[in-house]
């Protein structure tokens, strides 16, 4: 299936570079459906190229892992209920149309979602330095102006975790760090605070259960949005390995080079490879598949340590 192929009482709206967004068919042009479908493909994108070819079962293992968090945040784990923008797929219910199902060719890929008010915020927590947040520290010794203690090295832990947002950027442009008060001009004071409350409290309780399975949860990035009654709700894809950063705790204590602390349960093996084999000019080369098989193999674990 192409990605902007439509599905049978589904429209395709929109590509993201892994994602897919659909509407119901018989929305009229210019009309926002209450429903969304979101397709979760097996692309994989790294330094900002989709690549060739994509991960076997990537899209579905990333869902399923997507579902599984959004159950336990909405009580799973006994403690309060994050509302989330996941729709029933009512499949059971009387009043239903055909259309509000999961088209079976996209099963186990899909979410069925309610349409929200996105907050163009990335919600971004790290209870660990490294990636564009090690990049500020190194040149300001901030991080989205947190100011944050001397001498820590790639891949530490911080004091406490951070709550660093990012501006949403447009599709090809990079999300932009920024500070909290910009937050504030962005979405208000009341918004801004919501979002770092409800992020901070989100990731402790994620690295908490990551940590009982052998997994450090270093860093993640939330996105919401608010429904027609003004509940904030977690939205896109949650605690993914697209959307966080998994390590595993064992190699982080041995310590040793960055790459031995942070074995990554993401696509790392494939960021790797590509800046080994690749000058980042032009289109980027096929992906071996070696290379292929090892990040679907990491994607796997990560889905089965986590769930067991
Ligand atoms: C939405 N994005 C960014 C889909 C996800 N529940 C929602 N309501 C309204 N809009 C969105 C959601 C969600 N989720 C989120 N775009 C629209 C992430 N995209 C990337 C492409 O695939």
């Amino acid at each position: 299936m192409t990605p902007t192929s439509d599905l049978p009482g589904w429209r395709h709206v929109y590509s993201g570079k892994v994602r897919d967004l659909y509407v119901p068919a018989d929305t009229p042009d210019g009309v926002s459906a209450e429903r969304m479908l979101v397709v979760a493909s097996d692309r994989v994108s790294a330094f900002d190229h989709v690549l060739s070819p994509g991960i076997p079962d990537k899209g579905e293992l990333l869902t399923t892992l997507s579902l599984w968090w959004f159950d336990l945040l909405e009580g799973g784990d006994g403690g309060p209920a994050v509302p989330n923008h996941l729709a029933p797929d009512s499949a059971l219910s009387d009043d239903d149309e055909p259309v509000r199902l999961v088209p079976a060719e996209v099963a186990g890929r899909a979410m069925l979602v309610r349409r929200l008010d996105m907050l163009p915020i990335e919600c971004v927590v790290r209870g660990y330095l490294t990636g564009s947040g090690w990049a500020e520290y190194q040149a300001a010794g901030t991080v989205c102006g947190i100011p944050l203690p001397a001498g820590l090295e790639n891949g530490d832990r911080l004091p406490e975790p951070i709550f660093t947002p990012a501006f949403k950027a447009e599709l090809g442009e990079h999300d932009e760090n920024i500070s909290f008060e910009r937050t504030v001009e962005l979405v208000g004071e009341h918004a801004a605070h919501a979002l770092r409350d409800a992020s901070l409290a989100i990731y402790e309780r994620a690295a908490r259960r990551a940590a009982q399975h052998g997994l450090i949860l270093a860093d993640t990035k939330f996105e919401f949005g608010t429904d027609d009654q003004g509940v904030l709700r977690l939205a896109d894809e949650v605690l993914t390995s697209d959307s966080s950063r998994y390590w595993d705790a064992e190699a982080w204590a041995r310590g040793g080079t960055p790459d031995e602390r942070m074995a990554s349960f993401d696509k790392q093996i494939v960021r790797d490879w590509l800046a080994a084999h690749w000058d980042r000019t032009g289109q980027p080369p096929e992906l071996p598949d070696e290379i292929v098989v090892r990040t679907a193999d990491r994607y796997r674990e990560l889905l089965s340590r986590l769930t067991r």
